[in-house]
Parts: C-alpha cells; sequence; structure tokens
C-alpha cells in the first residue's frame, strides 16, 4: 500500500455508484463523486502550498466538503486538523499558532477575524462552506484524479486538540494506522456493511462523528444521513429510511421526550449506539421499554479512540460500556500502573493499535501519560466485572462533560482570576436533565472591585465557545479547602448540586 489510510478508506470506493451521503435537500453524494471531490479538493490543497505532513487547521460547518477536505488531505499526505465550530478567534489562536498549520480553511462568514487569525500565525488563509468559497471554487476546475502521496501507516493523519487539567490545550497526534486499526475493528463488531445507512447528526470535528461514525461508514461503504446537526424532526422523518444511529446521550433522551418516537419509528433500525458521556441506566431501560431496542453503549476518548464496547450480539449491559475491543488491552490500575484485582475500583489504562503518538510538542506531557509498558492513563475510573464488563464509575481527572463536549474547569479558572475583583475562583459540573452537567462557577470576592458578574459573563463570552461558558455564577467569600489546602469540590458540588 502506498498511502494506508487513503487506500482502505477512500480508494475502494472510487467508481461505486452508490450512495454516501444522503443530504437535507433531498439531494445524494455518492461514493464515487465524493472520491471525484476529494481528489479535486487535494489539487486545491496543493495549490495552497500544501505538501505531505503539513498541518491544515480546519473549522467550517457541516457538509459535504468538510468531508472531502478530510479524504483530500489523506490523499495529500497532510494532517487533518479539525475544530468546534464554537470556538471563538482567541481560542483558535492558539490551535492554528500551537500545530504550525500551514494553512487554515474557515467559514467565508467570519472571513475577517479568521484571515487575521491565520496571517498572525504564519499560515495562509482559505475558506469553504456549504455554498462554496475560495477552496470549493479552486477546487471546482480541477481533475478529478490525484496522485495519492504515498505515506506509512505510521506517519501522522490527524491532531485533535483536547483540553488539559493545566488548562492549555494539547494536540492529540493520530496517526494512519490508529484510525484505520479502531475503524475495522468496529465495523466488524457492529457488523457494518453495504446496505447500512446511518443517521449521522454529529459534528464532524470530533472523534465521534468522524473516526468512529464516518470512517466506519467508509470502511463499510454504506450510506450516511448527514444532518447539520441534531433535530428530533428530521431524526424521526428519516428513521424509518435508515438502519442504525450514533449518537451522545442528549440524542437519545431527546427522542424519548417526543411522542412520536416509538416502535413503528423505530422498526427498520439495527443498532443504536452511544458514547463520550455516561448514559444513565435509566435511558437505556426506558428506552428498551419504548422501542425494543437495547442502546449499545460503547467508551473511547480523542486520545485513543474507542476502547470498548458493549457486544453487538451478546448481552449489551445498561449503566456499563461493555468489554475492551479485540485488539485492545485494557488494565483497571492503582496510582502506580499496577493492575488492581477484578472489582477493584482504579484507573482505566488501555494499550494497542489505536492509542495515539502522543501530544505535539510535549513530550513531558505525553510521558506524563504514558508507561513505560505503553499503557495509557487514560484519567477515567472504572471497575471490571468478572465477565470483563467495564463501569466507568468517574473521573480522576477534573473535567465536565456537557452534551458530549469536555471542558476543563482550569482553562476557565484561569480566565475568571484574572477578571475584576476576583480573588480565585473554582468551575464545577452540576447537574443538567438535557446536556447530562454543565458548569457553573464560584468566584471569591477580593479586596479590589466589587465583582461584577454581568461583565464577567461578557468576558468570558469573547474568550470561550459557548458551550464552555459557565451557566450559572456564585460570589462567595472563601472556598472548602483541605488541610492541604486543596480546593475541595467534592464540597462545592454538594453545596451547588450534582
Ligand atoms: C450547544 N450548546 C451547548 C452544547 N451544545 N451547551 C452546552 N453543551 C453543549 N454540548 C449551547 C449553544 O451554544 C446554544 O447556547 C444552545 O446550547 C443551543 O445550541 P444548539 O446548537 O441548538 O444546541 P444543540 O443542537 O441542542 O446541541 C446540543 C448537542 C450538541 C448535545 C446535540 O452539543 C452535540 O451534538 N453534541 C455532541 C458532541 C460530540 O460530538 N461529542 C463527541 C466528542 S468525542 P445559547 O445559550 O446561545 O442558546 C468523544 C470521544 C468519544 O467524546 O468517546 O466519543
Ligand atoms: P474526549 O476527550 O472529548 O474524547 O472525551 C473522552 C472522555 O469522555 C473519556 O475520557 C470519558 O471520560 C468520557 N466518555 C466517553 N465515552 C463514555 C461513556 N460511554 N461513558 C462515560 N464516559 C465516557
Amino acid at each position: 500500500m502506498t498511502n494506508p489510510l487513503y487506500d482502505t478508506m477512500f480508494a475502494p470506493h472510487a467508481g461505486q455508484e452508490t450512495p454516501f451521503l444522503h443530504l437535507p435537500d433531498g439531494s445524494t453524494v455518492t461514493h464515487a463523486a465524493f472520491i471525484n471531490r476529494a481528489a479535486q479538493l487535494a489539487h486545491a490543497l496543493q495549490g495552497y502550498g500544501v505538501r505531505a505532513g503539513d498541518r491544515v487547521a480546519v473549522q467550517v460547518g457541516k457538509c459535504p466538503d468538510m468531508l472531502a477536505l478530510y479524504a483530500a488531505c489523506a490523499q495529500t499526505g497532510a494532517i487533518f486538523l479539525p475544530l468546534n465550530t464554537a470556538y471563538t478567534a482567541a481560542e483558535l489562536s492558539y490551535f492554528v499558532s500551537d500545530s504550525g498549520a500551514a494553512l487554515l480553511v474557515g467559514d467565508p462568514a467570519r472571513r475577517g477575524e479568521l484571515e487575521g487569525v491565520a496571517h498572525a500565525a504564519g499560515a495562509a488563509f482559505a475558506t469553504l462552506d456549504a455554498q462554496g468559497g475560495s477552496l470549493s471554487d479552486s477546487a471546482d476546475t480541477q481533475a478529478t484524479q490525484f496522485d495519492t502521496v504515498a505515506r506509512h501507516r505510521d506517519d501522522l493523519a490527524a491532531f485533535l486538540y483536547t483540553s488539559g487539567t493545566t488548562g492549555r490545550s494539547k494536540g492529540a497526534m493520530l496517526s494512519q494506522q490508529n484510525l484505520i486499526s479502531n475503524a475495522q475493528t468496529l465495523t466488524e463488531l457492529w457488523q457494518f456493511t453495504r446496505d447500512d445507512v446511518l443517521l449521522h447528526a454529529l459534528p464532524i470535528f470530533h472523534t465521534h462523528g468522524l473516526f468512529v461514525a464516518t470512517n466506519v461508514m467508509l470502511i463499510a461503504g454504506g450510506a450516511m444521513v448527514f444532518m447539520p446537526k441534531l433535530d428530533t424532526d428530521q431524526l424521526i422523518d428519516a428513521m424509518p429510511r435508515a438502519t442504525s444511529m450514533m449518537g451522545v446521550p442528549t440524542f437519545y433522551t431527546r427522542l424519548l421526550d417526543d411522542p412520536r418516537f416509538d416502535r413503528a419509528c423505530t422498526a427498520n433500525m439495527r443498532l443504536f449506539i452511544s458514547g463520550s458521556a455516561p448514559l444513565l441506566a435509566a435511558t437505556h431501560v426506558a428506552f428498551e421499554e419504548r422501542t425494543g431496542h437495547r442502546i449499545l453503549e460503547r467508551y473511547g476518548m480523542t486520545e485513543t479512540n474507542m476502547n470498548t464496547s458493549n457486544p453487538y450480539a451478546g448481552e449489551r449491559r445498561a449503566g456499563t460500556v461493555g468489554l475492551p475491543l479485540p485488539d485492545v488491552e485494557l488494565r483497571i490500575a492503582d496510582a502506580d500502573g499496577s493492575e488492581l484485582p477484578r472489582g477493584e475500583t482504579g484507573v482505566v489504562e488501555v494499550r494497542g493499535p489505536n492509542v495515539f503518538q502522543g501530544y505535539w510538542n510535549m513530550p513531558e506531557k505525553t510521558e506524563e501519560d504514558m508507561r513505560p509498558d505503553g499503557f495509557f492513563i487514560t484519567g477515567d475510573l472504572g471497575v471490571q466485572d468478572a465477565d470483563g464488563y467495564v463501569t466507568i464509575v468517574g473521573r480522576g481527572k477534573d473535567m465536565i462533560i456537557s452534551g458530549g463536549y469536555n471542558i476543563y474547569p482550569k482553562e476557565l479558572e484561569l480566565l475568571l482570576d484574572a477578571q475584576p475583583g476576583v480573588l480565585e475562583s473554582a468551575v464545577i459540573g452540576v447537574a443538567h436533565a438535557d446536556m447530562g452537567e454543565v458548569p457553573l462557577a464560584v468566584l471569591v470576592q477580593g479586596d479590589g472591585p466589587q465583582i461584577d458578574v454581568a461583565a464577567i459573563e461578557a468576558a468570558m463570552a469573547t474568550a470561550v465557545a459557548r458551550f464552555k461558558q459557565p451557566r450559572s455564577y456564585r460570589v462567595v467569600d472563601a472556598l472548602p479547602r483541605n488541610t492541604m489546602g486543596k480546593v475541595q469540590k467534592v464540597a462545592l458540588r454538594k453545596e451547588y448540586g450534582t
């Protein structure tokens, strides 16, 4: 193979005249058309000076060209770096400069600010959106054949940024092998074939929507009903023509809130998969009662893609994330990395072809999270029962998951601490019926000016994406601390509600 990622995922579908994407306007993109489009975009990328190994940062709305750009990066050997469309210019500046991106591809509606971000970081800038834009326009006139650039399985294919407990985001480096191995394993395990039609309403800038949903459908050669975002009306309309869906728990709770969602609506479906955040056992049970389907829950993360899954054919146990994938080794370990006996709670550690290559330009951080024997320390707390089923019982890392998006309190606390009147701050996750949890900020009044919560909210709005912004604020005189002086977030959560 000259380029394992392209040759496994994309090349097999050249000339395949079956649907790949069903679009909201009723039109369809065939596999063959998608591959041709990727080749055109590969030429366009080269026109912008992109070469193998370059990072291509992409912040555009969900559209077929965004996916084709992923394929084009694979074909040119460039490293695909998708970014949440909710990120502010301030957040983007960090990602573009930290990654040393050669090109930033952005939404034309934000051209003014994004062009500035790109140029300040020494990157070129191009636009792309559903209606076209500079990169799409220059692709339109290109040939639909492109000489795939040779790459090796160990070459990097993608960077995904993940925030961290230190407040600084880290670029997780994923190799071709990381993506291929996991997609092949999942396709086989979940029995996806060309006959499948997957409801795809997830964003495509994260592991779930891109490296799980899309990669699996590419390997299988099936089709996706490609929806811009979660819309229960659209899901319910399309369900009778679909076979499967992947979503975060909010997808399932919102569907259950709709009385039209019932056995008849799901009669053609063979598989519902949930992940990215804990699915309540009660949701699993309610879903089965309503539809007769048992949701298949799996567990993964940006650095590892998927690690465990409930079985397709065997017992899907509510509240568990199932068994380690066939090619993934998993251990529940103590703080030193020694494996604990079954039934004891510890940190989940994993090893396998899915585990990433480290954090970009952060060798110390990589070393901190990786055991000498190759196990990656996930930071999740779990327990494995006698049958091997894993349950995630909590997080060793200080992290909030809101509607499937991770929020690291430290990033917000650093910003809040710098606000007028704030002596210090603590951000905690509080329960939220729709999103699972949302951030709440506790601010300590300092000696300076009186804290102005409205002004702080406005400052946070320009600093971080909306989903990260605290949903509520409390002003207090002091934070609860233990004898070591560490802020007791458990006490705060007890007081302000989880
Ligand atoms: C949107 N908003 C959120 C939010 N999403 N707030 C908190 N948490 C979220 N996740 C805010 C918007 O800014 C807006 O704020 C308001 O909610 C409505 O926006 P919306 O766009 O209409 O939201 P909605 O479509 O309802 O989106 C909710 C959602 C979406 C849960 C469907 O966030 C989503 O698709 N999440 C999936 C994330 C995902 O793919 N995670 C996988 C990561 S990979 P306002 O106040 O301005 O109205 C991973 C590894 C693994 O974790 O294992 O998979
Ligand atoms: P991310 O860094 O965005 O990829 O998020 C990964 C994190 O999401 C994991 O470390 C877990 O904490 C959490 N996660 C993913 N899937 C599940 C699941 N099925 N149950 C509980 N937590 C999950």
